[in-house]
């Protein structure tokens, strides 16, 4: 029988990378995001592959989670993989300076809609008794940078839950993986910048970043581990990255 995995913000980047490459290994997909066309040009691509069901919902909008997850038909609720990727940066400076609606972008988006996320999907697991949650962090989440504090400090607690999760779940049957990547060429430095294109760009400049394919890579190793092994961190940095901001550009 084939597993079933729901993938947050599967519209763009790393989030679609491993829809695609999660329908080439065989794994059926609950595609989630806010973009419905997105949602479906992805399920066109894929579901000549696998079965693919879309969910639009704003991961910050609790009511809206716990809906649209509970809306599933029971068959698409046997959940055997949770990738919890939805998220983004918005905005890049001095705390003092900061904008207090990205600040609440950052917080609910990247910590709250990952918790309420799981907290839809976790009952699912325990129910069988099996399952396994892949958190996306960040290597903002082991390392502060200047003018990044409230994306660190979410990625930071996306470290930490990740942890809290394995201690709770691992008795259930349920394995826990943290994924930190460091920088990857995907519309996630668009969304930081609002739009401005040449500030996106200059963060790639110079080196070969990673690209979302990679990421989805170690994910798919992580979720294709034996039973008896849990892939509890990876931390993926492109060849030219030695830390967050360290980067050896040409
Ligand atoms: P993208 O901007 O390309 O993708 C972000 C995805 O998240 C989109 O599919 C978007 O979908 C979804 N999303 C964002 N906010 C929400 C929300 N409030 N509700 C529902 N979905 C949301 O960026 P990446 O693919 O790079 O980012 C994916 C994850 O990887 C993020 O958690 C990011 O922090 C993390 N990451 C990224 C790195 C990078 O350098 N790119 C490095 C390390 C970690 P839609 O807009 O359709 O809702
Ligand atoms: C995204 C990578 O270095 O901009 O998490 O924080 S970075």
């Amino acid at each position: 029988m084939s597993r079933i995995a729901l993938i947050t913000g599967a519209t763009s980047g790393i989030g679609k990378a491993t829809a695609e490459l999660f329908a080439g290994a065989g794994i059926d997909l609950i595609l989630c995001g806010r973009r419905q066309e997105r949602l479906d040009e992805v399920s066109a691509e894929l579901s000549a592959k696998v079965n693919v069901t879309t969910l639009v919902f704003d991961v910050r909008d609790k009511g809206a989670v716990m809906a649209m997850i509970g809306s599933l038909p029971d068959d698409w609720k046997n959940i055997d993989i949770l990738v919890n990727n939805a998220g983004n940066a918005h905005g890049m400076g001095s705390l003092d300076a900061g904008d207090t609606d990205d600040w609440d972008a950052m917080i609910d988006g990247n910590v709250k809609g990952l918790l309420y996320v799981s907290k839809a999907v976790i009952p699912l697991m325990l129910e069988k008794g099996a399952g396994h949650i892949v958190n996306i962090s960040s290597i903002a989440g082991k390392q502060t940078y200047v003018n990044g504090a409230v994306y660190c400090a979410s990625k930071a607690a996306v470290e930490v839950l990740s942890e809290g999760m394995r201690l709770d779940l691992t008795q259930h049957g349920i394995k826990v993986t943290n994924v930190a990547p460091g920088a990857v060429e995907t519309e996630f430095s668009l969304v930081r910048f609002k739009g401005d294109e040449s500030r996106a760009e200059k963060v790639y400049e110079g080196f070969d970043p990673l690209q979302a394919s990679d990421v989805a890579d170690a994910i798919l190793y992580a979720v294709n581990a034996p039973g008896r092994v849990t892939i509890a961190d990876i931390t993926i940095l492109a060849a030219a990255q030695s830390a967050a901001t360290t980067i050896h550009r040409k």
